[in-house]
């Protein structure tokens, strides 16, 4: 049993948060909420956020020196555990040649060889710093290739905060229940359209009331921005039969899911090759890094070759790509991605036997290092269905295991995640901590 382990908290009712508090009163003056993203302001469970002092492995220390297993990991990113030592100590390494250069480096070229043999679908690519510029970019190309206006995304489905995809998004949209964001013209809006997620009849419908008009469906392949929500039956290859024949082009947002569900993302997974792709989070194993990508034929559309405009200063950034090489090193050495889905998947069968135990209503699926539960009674198929989970129960329970000192994602529509670092003993301790935690509140 390692030290960090050994040393689990017995359970306490309530943890002192007070350096927290007095940070958080004092960042509510500088940022909205408090925050530089919104889900992090606890807003919809209540309370004051977690002023993080420091990480290492499964763990994170507060400004008050409390210790919590993470099961957030820096929203997926961080699929080694924290500050892993060989990642950290290749980093640092490279920092000393330099912060950012905006000219090419040879290690990006290493980092796109090293996506492309996990993704071949990515044949060309494009390195950006985040999610958000990796669809925004990837909706432009579309559009530029296929000379189309229109995109299908799904309810409750977060492709970062582009305009044009803040429409019934996921994430903090669907967290704070926002219809949809206020700033986004009609305009921009009405070339969004929206469908129920495992819902082809509706993606159908779509394409026979705006014929010629679609260039794209985007979609999270694994739904992790509604809470976790798979793919049902024939859905995804449906959707790729649907756009080969329209014409449009299939977009998988595996900003979440790539090397996370699988190492090769889920288009590995369910065996479907996407048009392009989007990839974050773990590419960059803890720095802003993302990538777009896809065939070559629509990649060699993008400037300078085509005429799609897209460009960025830190796009490709020496020290982020250097995180991302190692990070993706270590990951794919033999045995650590089995490990990662193991420890998943006893968490999450676990929680499926606490909760019946309790006679508490639970949904409960994982996949690779991700994972979510709802608090219902029905399977969840999509967002609707989400939206009928227990969530004043949920926050119920959210607090009650961080003060149990259990660090799950401060909402009940976002996945939670699982690390390389997180051993078995850290797994029984989050489920004794869970049966506890259910076993009061019932
Ligand atoms: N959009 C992220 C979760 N799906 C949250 C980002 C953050 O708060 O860091």
């Amino acid at each position: 049993m390692s030290s960090e382990s050994k040393n689990h908290r017995q359970p306490v009712r309530s943890l002192s948060r007070k350096q927290s508090e007095n940070h958080f009163v004092e960042a509510q003056t500088c940022f909205p909420g408090g925050v530089n993203s919104p889900v992090r302001a606890f807003r919809s469970v209540g309370g004051t956020p977690v002023f993080v002092k420091r990480a290492k492995g499964a763990y994170i220390w507060d400004e008050d020196g409390n210790r919590y297993l993470d099961f957030v990991g820096s929203w997926g990113t961080a699929i080694l555990g924290h500050a892993h030592d060989e990642v950290l100590d290749f980093v640092k390494h490279r920092m000393d040649n330099g912060l950012s250069f905006g000219a090419p480096t040879k290690e990006e070229t290493e980092l796109a060889l090293k996506v492309r043999h996990y993704f071949p679908a990515l044949e060309m690519m494009r390195f950006v710093s985040s999610g958000t510029e990796a669809c925004m970019a990837s909706i432009r190309l579309a559009r530029g290739f296929t000379g189309r206006s229109k995109i299908i995304k799904f309810e409750g489905n977060y492709h970062g905060h582009g305009d044009m995809l803040l429409v019934k998004a996921g994430s903090g949209v669907a967290t704070f229940g926002l219809p949809d964001s206020a700033g986004v013209t009609s305009g921009v809006a009405q070339s969004t359209l929206t469908a129920p997620y495992n819902d082809i009849q509706a993606v159908e419908a779509l394409f026979a009331a705006n014929p010629g008009d679609i260039a794209a469906i985007i979609l999270e392949p694994i739904v992790g921005n509604a809470g976790f929500i798979r793919p049902q039956k024939s859905f995804l290859s449906d959707l790729r039969d649907l756009c080969s024949r329209e014409g449009a082009l299939l977009i998988f947002d595996e900003v979440m899911t790539g090397f996370r569900t699988h190492l090769g993302g889920v288009q590995a997974l369910y065996n479907i090759k996407p048009d392009l792709v989007t990839l974050g989070k773990v590419v960059g194993g803890g720095m802003p890094l993302a990538v777009y990508g896809g065939r070559s034929d629509i990649m060699k559309m993008v400037a300078p070759l085509g005429s799609v405009y897209q460009a960025g200063t830190l796009s490709g950034n020496p020290v982020a790509v250097a995180c991302g090489l190692k990070t993706l090193e270590v990951l794919g050495r033999p045995g650590n991605f089995a490990q990662i889905s193991l420890r998943t998947q006893e968490l999450v069968t676990g929680m499926i036997d606490i909760a019946a135990k309790h006679q508490i209503a639970l949904q409960a699926d994982h996949e690779g290092g991700m994972f979510g539960f709802f608090f219902t009674k029905s399977p969840v198929f999509n967002f609707t269905d989400a939206k009928k989970c227990d969530a004043e129960f949920f926050k119920k329970v959210f607090h009650a295991l961080l003060d149990e000192g259990c660090y799950f994602a401060p909402s009940a529509f976002e996945a939670g995640f699982v690390s390389l670092a997180h051993k078995p003993e850290d797994i029984q301790n989050a489920l004794s901590c869970f049966d506890r935690v259910l076993g009061a509140l019932k």
